[in-house]
């Protein structure tokens, strides 16, 4: 069985690729930072002897993402499940002084992204009449909150997707799920804040937030039902967090 995970690098997307080995499934590790790719490579195969292969690219590149799919060798063509994870918001500001390229950023990489590696792999489930699709969405694509304008837009275009190929892919024996998560602590927030590590901590001061084992463990629930199950999305957030903007932040 083989597994292909976008954004393994960091966060979820790195804790998603071991627990998706230790589970037994082969992997196709992704994302731009060689260097870690590499070294999560030599991890999944000491670990769990699971074969694994490291594809080091950027998502918002189509060809690159045409070229990662149609170069797989013949034993990693049949993708038994897909898990749309990379993905970032870049600032946070009002609409009216939201950086331009950050608002791009997004775009190409949560939505355009995510679509073009989806167009190229499902082809390949419809051929073997099988696989599953995993979309990480978020809380923010249920709600829309002060300066997060175009992250809350692209999250809400996941839910959109998700629902598309969740009809278009129903006759050809593929299900689709997705996860949406509330605040959970990985380079996130390093990232929305452009490496602000005193805003990145504010924004889990007082809570104990979700960690990526979370979101693997809800993974591992998704993938482990029964062949007549299948999960639509699971929204999980800490126990300290209402919705996007309500917190009980109360710990010491
Ligand atoms: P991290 O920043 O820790 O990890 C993001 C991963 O995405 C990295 O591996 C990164 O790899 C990859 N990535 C980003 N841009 C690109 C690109 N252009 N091409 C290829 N890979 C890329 O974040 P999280 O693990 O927290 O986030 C994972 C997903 O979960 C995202 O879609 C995010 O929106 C979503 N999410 C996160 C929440 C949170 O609070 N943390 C809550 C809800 C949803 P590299 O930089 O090496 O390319
Ligand atoms: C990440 C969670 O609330 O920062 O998707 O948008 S939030």
């Amino acid at each position: 069985m083989n597994a292909f995970i976008t954004g393994t690098t960091a966060g979820f997307g790195k804790a998603i690729a071991l627990r998706l080995a230790k589970l037994g499934y082969n992997v196709i590790i992704t994302g731009r930072r060689k260097e870690r790719l590499d070294s999560l490579a030599e991890t999944l195969r000491n670990e769990f002897s699971v074969k694994v292969l490291p594809l080091c690219f950027d998502i918002r590149d189509k060809e690159a993402c045409r070229q990662a799919v149609e170069s797989l060798p013949a034993e990693w063509q049949k993708i038994d499940i897909l898990v749309n994870n990379a993905g970032l918001a870049s600032g946070s500001a009002p609409f009216n002084e939201f950086d331009i390229e950050d608002w791009d950023k997004m775009v190409d990489t949560n939505v355009k992204g995510l679509l073009y590696i989806s167009r190229y792999i499902t082809p390949l489930m419809v051929a073997a009449k099988s696989g599953h699709i995993i979309n990480l969405s978020s809380i923010a694509g249920r709600e829309v909150y002060p300066s997060g304008n175009v992250y809350c837009a692209t999250k809400h275009a996941v839910n959109a997707i998700t629902q598309g190929m969740r009809i278009d892919m129903l006759k050809h024996n593929i299900k689709v799920s997705s996860i949406s998560p509330g605040a959970a602590e990985t380079e996130f927030s390093l990232v929305r804040f452009h490496g602000d590590q005193t805003k990145a901590d504010a924004v889990y001061q007082g809570l104990t937030p979700l960690n990526a084992e979370d979101i693997a463990d809800a993974v591992e629930y998704i993938v482990t039902r029964p062949a007549h199950v299948n999960i639509n999305d699971i929204f999980i957030t800490p126990a300290r967090q209402a919705n996007t903007y309500v917190y009980n932040r109360t710990d010491e």
